[in-house]
């Protein structure tokens, strides 16, 4: 049993961030509540991409080995434009893996509740206050040491306060589902178990990430700019995308039949801090990004972890250690950001050989 250090944590939002910070805070000796708005826990999206960061985050908490049966190390992440191969990158060894949320998630909030984290659905946290406070959607005001922010790109802790920031929305967006693998129905050859990254640019830009997760589950993310009414359109149209990438019939088939999917827009805000008195924002809240390197969630997790471990290090005057912890993530945390982006907008992923070691 860990030695309880007397203070208390009060997390918006049980989304990757906030199970993280919620988790490692209680491990670390606080008494943490988190509160999330929807009615259960869950998430949102289909399939994810885990890189060292988090896959490290993962075992410092003790949520990989749950995790693990439920993922993929796929044995190469290769790049096609028109259907040719431009890139096979294994990564020279460097761990990544690919999951449903749903397993990720699922394993997250069972390290949470394991670490004694109190989680407190249908509560929407609608303000905060850097003196340590948040006042829920039922009007109860809860006083805290230390409030978390995870509570995603629209945050209500983030705009209560009115943190300084810029923010900028992409010209592509994303339908992502998940189907079976139909890896018989595809050809049935080894190619079927890479990420398979396929963009087409003519007659139109039409992109699928092909992702598989486990020998069943396959994520798919169909990507299409948001002028292309077609290509946007939910449930997706199959006649359009089949036309582009015949040779991924059997999963668009299946996609096809999926009518409670949902089309989204990306969004970039950089906010000149983190953190405001004994409130901190973490994941979207703080720094939503372009998902083209796949790190939203990997830094979202990253700097959960890293602040609940320095503010359980020292905690004497938190709003500095705070600051102090913003400056040693923010570089890495700006730069997949600004990267991201980039690659967003000149779609230059599509030539491979897009993830660095860096
Ligand atoms: P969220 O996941 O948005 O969670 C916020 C939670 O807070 C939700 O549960 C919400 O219901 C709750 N909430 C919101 N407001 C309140 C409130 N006021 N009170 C209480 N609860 C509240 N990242 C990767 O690392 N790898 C990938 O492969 C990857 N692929 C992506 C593909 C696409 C197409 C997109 C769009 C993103 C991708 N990302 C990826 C990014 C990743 O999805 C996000 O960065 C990550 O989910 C952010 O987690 P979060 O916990 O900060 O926010
Ligand atoms: C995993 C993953 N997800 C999204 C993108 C993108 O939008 O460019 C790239 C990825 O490797």
């Amino acid at each position: 049993m860990t030695e309880r250090n007397g203070l208390k944590a009060e997390v918006a939002g049980a989304g990757f961030a906030g199970l993280v910070a919620a988790t490692t805070l209680a491990q670390q000796g606080w008494d943490v509540t988190l509160h999330e708005r929807g009615e259960e826990l869950r998430p949102l999206g289909a399939g994810i991409v885990l890189w060292n960061n988090s896959l490290e985050v993962l075992k410092a908490i003790g949520a990989y080995d749950s995790l693990l049966p439920h993922t993929m190390v796929p044995p190469f992440y290769e790049t096609r434009i028109h259907n040719e191969t431009m890139s096979l990158e294994d990564f020279d060894g460097l761990p990544w893996r690919t999951m449903t949320r749903k397993a990720l998630h699922e394993a997250l909030e069972e390290a949470a509740r394991k670490a004694g984290v109190e989680i407190l659905v249908n509560s929407e946290v609608v303000a905060a206050d850097p003196s340590g406070t948040v006042t829920l959607a039922s009007g109860e005001v809860r006083r805290a040491d230390l409030v978390v922010g995870a509570d995603g790109v629209t945050s209500n802790v983030r705009d209560s306060i009115g943190f300084e920031q810029e923010r900028s929305r992409s010209k592509d967006g994303v339908t992502r589902l998940i189907v079976p693998r139909c890896k018989e129905e595809l050809g049935g050859g080894d190619e079927w178990d890479n990420v398979i990254d396929f963009w087409n640019f003519e007659p139109r830009v039409l992109r699928v990430l092909y992702v598989p997760c486990n020998d069943d589950e396959l994520y798919i993310a169909l990507m299409a700019p948001i002028e292309d009414k077609e290509g946007s359109a939910v449930p997706i149209n199959y006649e359009v995308w089949a036309e582009s990438h015949p040779y991924l019939a059997p999963v668009l088939r299946e996609a096809a039949k999926i009518e409670n999917g949902r089309y989204d827009g990306y969004q970039t805000n950089v906010l000149k801090n983190w953190s405001n008195g004994k409130v901190v924002l973490v994941g979207d809240s703080a720094h939503a990004m372009c998902p083209a390197l796949a790190q939203g969630a990997g830094t979202a997790m990253q700097n959960a972890y890293t602040m609940a471990m320095a503010v359980s290090k020292s905690h004497e005057d938190l709003p500095a250690t705070l600051q102090a912890w913003e400056t040693e993530e923010r570089e890495i945390t700006d730069r997949c950001q600004a990267k991201s982006a980039w690659y967003a907008e000149t779609r230059n992923m599509s030539k491979g050989n897009q993830f660095t070691p860096e």
